[in-house]
């Protein structure tokens, strides 16, 4: 329709002219597609027609029943748009084809939902990553069948891998070809039932709006996640009956929120007798809402126990808060690591196990008595046993600790705890993030700490990153004092994922600064949605560290393969300045360490997208490391000999990513 008529022309026609556009458009996509061929087709597509005239009229046939916006009977594409708007959905990232063409004319149809068009079906799933996880409300993307399908896939593996809600509705071919292989038909459902929380092929339009509701409660109820939905499209043609989200039928699915009382009275009595407590907090702390973050400071300032992090969970406990340790983890600080190490009592909230934290299992925190909170119960003794295991929602079950523990007095081994916190100060005193600065060369730490400075000094801002070494050096370097300002990917890794996370993070906050740091080998991986900022004036700033590496294989390779750099150089890289240019946005560049504080607070104050190409040191690595198999306590610093790193690594441990 876009080709014929634009959409301000089309909002401000005559309903005639309005008619005659839509039936245009209706009849030139069943040619299009050379998919209608069967009677209920033609049934469908008269569906459609009658609903573009807008005529009322009665009719035998079974699905033709006229509708009107207030009617509860409507086409499958209006379904999908009228759940989108009952569900309070502002945005859609998506992508339009074939296979979903009437659920898009439906969106040009109306103004509740702005569509968001990303230039790669990947682009659209991080973007609503990006969404999510700034809002704390689930991301919704829309993306046609087949490679439309295939290519949402990675963005949906990392958003089950970091517990992030998204609602993905997939077109897919009319229900009478499923399995004929027709034109871009690919079997969504079977492909993403591992990649997804829930999935669902809808093959009758009655049954849509019923399933969108329950896609939404899926995703955002206990652990949350992606969910898919398959709509062929024939039932987006048909008329079905809509329910809006309070009628549907009660689901099974009922996530404990609630832990149990006698297993947190357990672990109350557990911290009183604490002499060396750690706090190890994690993404579900966020994900369980800002009151979480609240809460969790409120008992941590009220035990005073110190606190780390995992990656995930930046920002529940601030950075600037005094029982700050850092994050903890394959590249965290040295006082979380030893403190992990040799913890006596852990309180483990919102957080999985993952082996980026345990390091060696067998050697994980061996001293310690652990309290574990998690929504997923099973997530509990998946990696490691938990002496006082408790199933429920982060912010239900830290209220009711909280609860208990002042009503006993508040009561915690004082004088154990001020010796605890002696050993801490001596760890911390190794200052493990120091680094040999350069007069010369841009070191990526320093780069990264004067983004830091510049952002601080600007206010609030959102973090997204790509994958490698600039995302650890973004985590230590980088301070957050609130939940949801920082999004990575963690779990799976995902190089690619920053550029289109920014585009949904700024979508979500439109005045705030948000800044991708990014590798230039990852920017690569998803650039094209420069155009998607250009296009909706989303001023993103993607600042690069190009090291000309893929550095943390690089930082592998050197520490574990002999110093073989087999393809781990970022060879003919484009001029990152010329292609901001090129994409209509900004682009700068910076390769002197005494430039840097200007060119930042030009990046920051341009009125724009900007790539800002800083060309770093190229063969720093990223300390402190905890050598794959080795135990928090066997971590190496960037003061540790080549020699020693070279051999830190055994055989065992090699084959460990
Ligand atoms: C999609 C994808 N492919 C491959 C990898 C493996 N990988 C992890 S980090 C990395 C290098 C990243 O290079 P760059 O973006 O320049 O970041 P740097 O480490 O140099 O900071 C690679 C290839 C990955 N994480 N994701
Ligand atoms: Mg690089």
């Amino acid at each position: 329709m876009k080709d014929d008529v634009s959409r301000d022309d089309f909002l401000s026609m005559d309903e005639d002219s309005k008619m005659q556009v839509r039936v245009q458009a209706l009849a030139r996509a069943v040619v299009d597609q050379e998919i209608l061929t069967g009677n209920e087709d033609l049934n469908a597509l008269q569906d459609g027609l009658d609903r573009a005239s807008n005529t009322e009229k009665t009719d035998t046939r079974k699905r033709s029943m006229p509708t009107s916006p207030k009617s509860s009977t409507m086409t499958g594409a209006e379904i999908v748009i009228k759940s989108l708007i009952d569900q309070g959905v502002e945005v859609v990232f998506g992508y339009p084809g074939g296979a979903v063409l009437p659920i898009y004319d439906e969106l040009f149809k109306q103004h509740q939902i702005e569509h968001v068009l990303v230039r790669h079906e990947q682009g659209a799933t991080h973007a609503a990553e990006g969404y999510a996880r700034s809002t704390g409300k689930p991301g919704v993307v829309l993306v046609t069948s087949g490679p439309g399908a295939t290519n949402a896939v990675t963005g949906l593996q990392d958003a089950l891998m970091d517990s992030i809600p998204l609602i993905c509705l997939t077109g897919q071919v009319p229900t009478f070809m499923i399995g004929n292989d027709a034109f871009q038909e690919a079997d969504t459902i079977g492909i993403t039932r591992p990649c997804t929380k829930h999935n669902w092929l809808v093959k009758d339009t009655d049954d849509l709006a019923e399933t969108m509701h329950q896609a939404f409660y899926v995703a955002t109820n206990g652990r949350p996640g992606p969910v898919l939905i398959d709509i062929p499209k024939d039932v987006q043609f048909a008329s079905g009956k809509y329910v809006g989200p309070r009628n549907i039928k009660p689901t099974a699915y009922q996530p404990r929120v609630k832990g149990d009382s006698a297993a947190i009275q357990a672990a109350v009595e557990m911290i009183e007798g604490a002499k060396r407590p750690l706090f190890y907090t994690g993404g579900g702390v966020i994900n369980s809402g800002p009151h979480a973050s609240q809460l969790l400071r409120d008992l941590i300032e009220a035990t005073g126990f110190p606190v780390t992090s995992t990656l995930m969970g930046l920002g529940a406990y601030p950075a600037s808060g005094d029982k700050w340790l850092g994050m903890l983890g394959m590249h965290g600080s040295y006082e979380a690591n030893w403190a992990m190490h040799d913890c006596d009592v852990m309180i483990c909230v919102g957080a999985r196990f993952d082996d980026r934290i345990t390091g060696r299992l067998d050697a994980f925190a061996p001293k310690s008595k652990k309290i574990h909170i998690d929504i997923d119960p099973s997530s509990i003794n998946k990696n490691v046993r938990a002496d006082v295991p408790i199933v429920g929602d982060v912010g239900h079950v830290l209220e009711d600790m909280t609860r208990i523990f002042r009503s006993r007095g508040a009561k915690t081994n004082k004088p154990a705890v001020k010796k605890w916190w002696d050993k801490i100060e001596e760890w911390r005193a190794v200052n493990c993030f120091s680094y040999e600065n350069s007069d010369e060369l841009i070191k990526p730490q320093y780069a990264v700490q004067r983004l830091a400075e510049a952002m601080k000094k600007h206010g609030d801002y959102y973090v997204t990153t790509e994958v490698g070494q600039h995302q650890m050096w973004a985590a230590q370097y980088i301070p957050f004092d609130a939940p949801n300002r920082w999004m990575t990917s963690g779990g799976l890794g995902t190089m690619g994922y920053g550029v289109p996370a920014a585009v949904g993070v700024q979508m979500a906050h439109r005045d705030s600064l948000v800044v991708d740091v990014a590798g230039e080998a990852s920017f690569m991986m998803t650039m094209q949605e420069m155009s998607t900022a250009v296009q909706y004036n989303l001023p993103i700033k993607i600042f690069i560290l190009n090291n000309e590496r893929l550095g943390m294989v690089r930082q592998w390779q050197q520490l574990l393969h002999g110093e073989r750099y087999s393809s781990s150089y970022s060879e003919a890289l484009p001029d990152f300045v010329k292609m901001g240019e090129a994409f209509g946005c900004g682009g700068m560049r910076c390769d002197k360490p005494g430039d840097l504080d200007d060119a930042i607070a030009e990046m920051i104050a341009y009125d724009g997208p900007v790539i800002f190409d800083c060309l770093v040191e190229k063969h720093e690595n990223c300390f402190p490391m905890i050598p794959s198999g080795k135990a928090h306590n066997e971590m190496l610093l960037s003061s540790t000999s080549g020699g020693d790193i070279a051999q830190a690594i055994e055989s065992s441990g090699a084959v460990l990513v």
